[in-house]
């Protein structure tokens, strides 16, 4: 089948991230992909070599009209994240849809939370009015942690690598030292707690090396030496994406953010701290806690995580191996839990394969 995905960069690299992963699984199935995206600049290095069966198309009025014109039309129109979908494209999803059978579906995919809500809002159709789309009807599809949502994407074979994986030849690779030290990554926007992380990792009794990714995270890091006494700082380029998840699988705690980086820090099975995408009017703290709640954090991962977010105010308690070591648990419980579901491919697939 034919699939377009469209997608619009609002900031950082989620959008992208998400849905370059959606299409890259999707191709992975034998689908045809169209990631329609406005801009494409980050796939430069998320995913430097592309990918056979999809197609990258600069999103512009321009391109839509060409497209129109000149390629079929999908059979699979997805909207991420609520983007408006390009009006030509979308004609020409209407123009077919009513001889294209079941499979004809339009799918807005949303954001990923733990929000009971998520399971009530999961598949619900939305009819749309406006032209060139009128008398269309849309489904909600939500990523989620539970059987009653969309589910995450997780490829196949993807545990087996992750247990296959040497991560000192994968540092050798990467040029980054590594003399048996802690091994902490940092993806992170400007976290108000960082400083305090820094200064614990200089004085503790073992030594830590920071591997600190490209860009806000990089830019929040107060200037200074890689050395600061226990404390050994590696700054990364900006990695492809297969890499990116190789970092997290090489650490021994993971900061991430958003919300690409969190499914990985799960899959990873290793312990993480997850800094949310802020929202002007405190959204983000619920949603927060509506993870906390999913995973039964016990209260120093869900203290740590309120010191990282900025929800609380207090000394950051001390991460020794004991409390590493429950929250290594806790990420392990996460992953064994979801592994027993469907993965969001899957589920989109059945999905649209079902609903008419
Ligand atoms: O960049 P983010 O903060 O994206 C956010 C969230 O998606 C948020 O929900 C959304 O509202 C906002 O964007 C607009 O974090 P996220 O979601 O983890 O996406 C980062 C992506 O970048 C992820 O796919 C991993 C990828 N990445 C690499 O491939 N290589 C790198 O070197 C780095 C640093 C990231």
């Amino acid at each position: 089948m034919r699939w377009d995905i469209f997608c619009k960069v609002i900031d950082n690299h989620g959008d992208a991230g998400v849905c370059w992963r959606l299409a890259a699984a999707l191709s992975g199935e034998g689908e045809t992909v169209r990631l329609w995206i406005d801009d494409p600049s980050a796939l430069a290095w998320m995913a430097p070599e592309g990918c056979e069966g999809v197609s990258v198309v600069a999103w512009t009025a321009a391109t839509a009209e060409i497209q129109a014109t000149n390629a079929p039309a999908p059979d699979v129109l997805i909207e991420a994240f609520g983007c408006d979908p390009a009006p030509e494209i979308v004609a020409m999803f209407a123009l077919h849809a009513p001889r294209n059978g079941s499979t004809h579906r339009w799918i807005n995919l949303e954001y990923l939370s733990a929000e009971p809500y998520v399971e009530r809002l999961h598949g619900l159709p939305s009819p749309v009015f406006r032209a060139p789309g009128a008398g269309l009807t849309k489904h909600f599809f939500y990523p989620g942690f539970t059987r009653a949502t969309g589910g995450l994407l997780r490829e196949p074979e993807l545990i087996a690598r992750r247990e296959r994986f040497d991560r000192g030849a994968w540092l050798a690779s990467q040029g980054i030292p590594w003399q048996g030290e802690r091994l902490v990554s940092l993806f992170c926007y400007e976290p108000p707690a960082l400083e305090a992380l820094l200064s614990q990792f200089e004085r503790a009794d073992r030594p830590t090396r920071l591997l600190v990714t490209a860009g806000r995270a990089a830019a929040a890091l107060p200037p200074g030496p890689a050395q600061r006494g226990a404390l050994s700082i590696s700054w990364l380029p900006h990695v492809p994406q297969p890499e990116f998840d190789h970092l997290l699988w090489t650490c021994d705690l993971n900061f991430v953010r958003g919300e690409d980086s969190l499914v990985r820090a799960i899959w990873a099975g290793a312990p993480f701290i997850w800094q949310i995408y802020p929202q002007d009017d405190d959204a983000h703290h619920t949603k927060l806690n509506a993870l906390m709640d999913w995973m039964n954090a016990a209260p120093s991962l869900r203290g740590f995580h309120h010191l990282w977010n900025g929800m609380a105010r207090d000394r950051l308690p001390d991460l020794n191996p004991t409390t590493l070591e429950s929250w290594g648990s806790s990420a392990l419980a996460a992953r064994a839990c979801l592994l027993e579901q469907d993965d969001l491919l899957t589920r989109l697939q059945r999905f649209v394969a079902q609903k008419s």
